[in-house]
């Protein structure tokens, strides 16, 4: 059984399925694919009508794509302790958590391409707004800390890439400050071998 992962080393998106199939083992049957989504390259539009990285495609030419499907399906596919936890509620906390650190990816790569524009000024509006929501996001994280114990999880896993990339896009916002316990918390998360691994 190999799958094969189209990936591009800097996206928070695809380092959330690495860092899955590395703490479940299924990077060892993963083949990845340097692919650069920003170039439309055809390879990946006609798999993927929406262009982007991560696309899985399955050893049953399954063509999986957006990261929480394709973390769904590999976390399907090991016999380890689920990621995502099968029991309620805990799976609904775990679901929401990945949802906070992917909407934290989100803002921060529209604050990115806000920046990339090649003919006009960065909409200061669009920077606020994503800004905004960086920052709720984060005191949320903060003033629900306990959301981030336990196992490590697919949730933990997304909260961890979203800071990781927040201080590889965007370290003036010193998302730190104020914020002790989750920097301490991302230290401990950051050391983990799979995390290592995949650094931008
Ligand atoms: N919701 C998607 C987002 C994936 C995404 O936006 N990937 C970016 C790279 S960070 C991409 O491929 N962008 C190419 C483009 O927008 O054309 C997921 O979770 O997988």
């Amino acid at each position: 059984m190999t799958m094969l992962l189209r990936y591009s080393a800097a996206s928070p998106y695809v380092r959330k399925v690495r860092v899955l199939a590395i703490e479940t083992r299924l990077d060892e049957i993963i083949d990845l694919v340097e692919t650069d989504a920003h170039a439309k390259p055809p390879e990946l539009t006609e798999e993927n009508p929406l262009g982007k990285v991560p696309t899985l495609i399955t050893d049953d030419g399954l063509v999986l794509f957006d990261s929480p499907v394709i973390c769904e399906y590999l976390d399907s596919a090991h016999g380890g302790t689920r990621m995502v936890p099968v029991a309620t509620p805990g799976r609904w906390h775990v679901l929401r958590l990945q949802s906070v650190g992917d909407g934290i990816m989100d803002a921060a790569v529209a604050i990115v391409m806000e920046g990339r524009r090649p003919e006009s000024e960065p909409s200061r509006e669009v920077i606020e707004r994503e800004t905004d929501r960086i920052v709720r996001a984060l005191d949320w994280l903060a003033d629900n800390f306990e959301e981030l114990g336990g196992r490590f999880n697919l949730g933990q896993i997304a909260v961890a890439c979203a800071l990781g990339y927040l201080d590889f896009r965007l370290p003036q916002l010193e998302w730190r400050s104020g914020r002790t316990p989750l920097a301490n918390w991302f230290e401990a998360a950051n050391r983990r071998d799979s995390m290592r691994k995949t650094r931008p």
